[in-house]
């Protein structure tokens, strides 16, 4: 490929591609974003490009921030920014479709372990208004169970006595509202967007836990003028491979050194609590506005994470490798649509506009869709940081109201499964997950085998940093291992057919 995405390849791009409809040359940086992976890059991203294309507020541009990894603003930086978000689905005959658009919010991305003062510095400029981010579960260094400021998380330790180099998210936003502050410039909203419960009110909470150590005066501050709405974001975006980079700049005509690709699905619910202000990302297509997101959130763990989560630890251990082989096999997809209609639906409240069957056929279809191959080993990672939310908080409602729990159980059970690091078939994995080691050391010292099951579901569920209270719970432990007992001997569509 000759030419490379940029500004200057912009106007010569197919006329079926979109592009920034609006005069990028003049934008500010009002947003600093930590985290570009490619969830930001498919979702907040291109809504703040709808609000800039629909109105003459140019204050939103983003800065993004990589705490790590250099690859994305290696991508972007010869781009000036731009990059391309392909949406994929399937038309009425299954043939997959792909619609291209440039997004031009991103105005250059930081890389935090290279230059950590830099983006001190871009927290505390004048122009910041709003600090969001997308960092996984795990880059919160919280206590799955709990919620808590993990005290002993070594980023934590080292970003409390290095103040200009910050490693975490956390250690980065409260050093840099400390530079800010001690300039003097006005307070900013914290945006979480991940897929935490109440994600701004724990964000908060951590915020505030480290900054008390910090400084009291300065965490007085955050506490009194910054705000840190909840948030609830929804997209699928597998993580963008080599066929999406080649089909993508054949469809260019130049290429693109990092594309992100997703479904046509979008949603985005916040808290319209902005300590100063925010863009109109509220367009057609875009976010929506609330007082209150904590059902639009609940709504969206359980029933589109915790099946997500659950299917992947089955398909993983049946060996398939991606969530639209998995939701075709007919155990794997009765067991999901039984799981969501019994033991989730009833926990949540209710969608006005949405009957409990349309959703469930919704996101049955947007699992199924052909054209998005979504990698269930990216899904079944961090599992220990993943499971309160989208499983275990839904299992304790079931259990205070006395209602059944065993498809939910299976899905713990799956997660038994997976930790063993291969699948049925023998093919082993490397299991990705912060608390990987402490982890399989309980279950190894469980053993393995018939004798087992009980055993290593007793180990596991008496992990208290994943498990909280529900760690000596006899009757979900019973039925974990009988699930288990089940994979380990007949396999996880075996399994899945029995919980019918
Ligand atoms: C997935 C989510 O990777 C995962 O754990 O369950 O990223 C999921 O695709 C999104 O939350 C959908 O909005």
């Amino acid at each position: 490929m000759a030419g490379r995405l940029n500004a200057a390849s912009l106007a010569g791009l197919p006329a079926d591609v979109a592009r920034p409809a609006y005069d990028r040359r003049r934008l500010r940086a009002g947003i600093v974003h930590l985290g570009m992976g490619a969830f930001h890059r498919a979702h907040q991203a291109p809504v703040t490009d709808l609000a800039l294309a629909a109105g003459g507020d140019r204050r939103w541009g983003i800065v993004g921030v990589s705490l790590r990894s250099p690859a994305t603003r290696d991508a972007l930086a010869p781009q000036d920014g731009l990059y391309t978000l392909s949406l994929r689905d399937a038309d009425a005959a299954g043939r997959p479709r792909e619609a291209l658009a440039v997004i031009g919010a991103v105005r250059r991305v930081l890389v935090a372990a290279e230059d950590p003062a830099a983006v001190l510095a871009q927290i505390a400029h004048p122009d910041t208004r709003i600090v969001s981010l997308t960092v996984t579960e795990k880059g919160y260094c919280h206590e799955p169970a709990t919620g808590r400021l993990r005290g002993e998380d070594p980023d934590i330790i080292h970003d409390l006595v290095h103040p200009d180099a910050p490693r975490s998210a956390i250690g980065m936003l409260v050093h840099g509202l400390r530079a800010r502050h001690a300039a003097g410039r006005g307070p900013v909203t914290l945006l979480s967007c991940d897929n935490l419960p109440a994600n701004g009110d724990t964000l908060r909470g951590l915020v505030l836990e480290f900054a008390a150590a910090v400084a009291p005066r300065l965490r007085d501050w955050i506490a009194r003028d910054c705000t840190f709405p909840n948030s609830m974001v929804d997209r699928i975006v597998p993580r963008t491979s080599d066929d999406d980079r080649q089909r993508i700049a054949a469809r260019l005509g130049v290429a693109d050194a990092w594309p992100v690709v997703g479904e046509p699905f979008l949603e985005w619910i916040i808290e319209d609590r902005f300590a100063a202000g925010r863009p109109a990302w509220d367009q057609p297509g875009g976010a929506r506005f609330v007082a209150d997101a904590a059902p639009f959130e609940r709504l969206k763990l359980r029933m589109v994470n915790g099946p997500h989560s659950a299917l992947a630890y089955l398909g993983v251990s049946a060996g398939f490798a991606t969530v639209s082989e998995a939701v075709a096999d007919p155990a794997l997809r009765g067991y999901l649509d039984a799981l969501m209609r019994d033991e989730i639906a009833p926990t949540l409240p209710a969608t006005p506009g949405l009957a409990p069957d349309a959703l469930r056929a919704r996101l049955l279809a947007r699992f199924a869709n052909p054209a998005l191959p979504h990698r269930l080993q990216q899904i079944a990672m961090d599992g220990s940081q993943k499971l309160p939310q989208r499983l275990l908080d839904t299992l304790r409602e079931r259990l205070r109201a006395g209602a059944g729990f065993d498809r939910l159980a299976l899905a713990v059970a799956a997660w038994l499964q997976y930790l063993r690091g291969h699948d049925e078939r023998g093919a082993s994995y490397r299991i990705e997950d912060p608390l990987a080691a402490e982890l399989c050391a309980r279950l190894a010292a469980a053993g393995e085998g018939a004798a087992a099951d009980a055993a290593r579901a007793r180990a596991l569920v008496g992990y208290a940093p994943v498990f909280g209270d529900l760690a000596g719970h006899a009757a979900f432990i019973d039925a974990v291992a009988r699930h288990a007992s089940v994979m380990r001997r007949h396999g996880a569509r075996a399994a899945a057919r029995e919980a019918l």
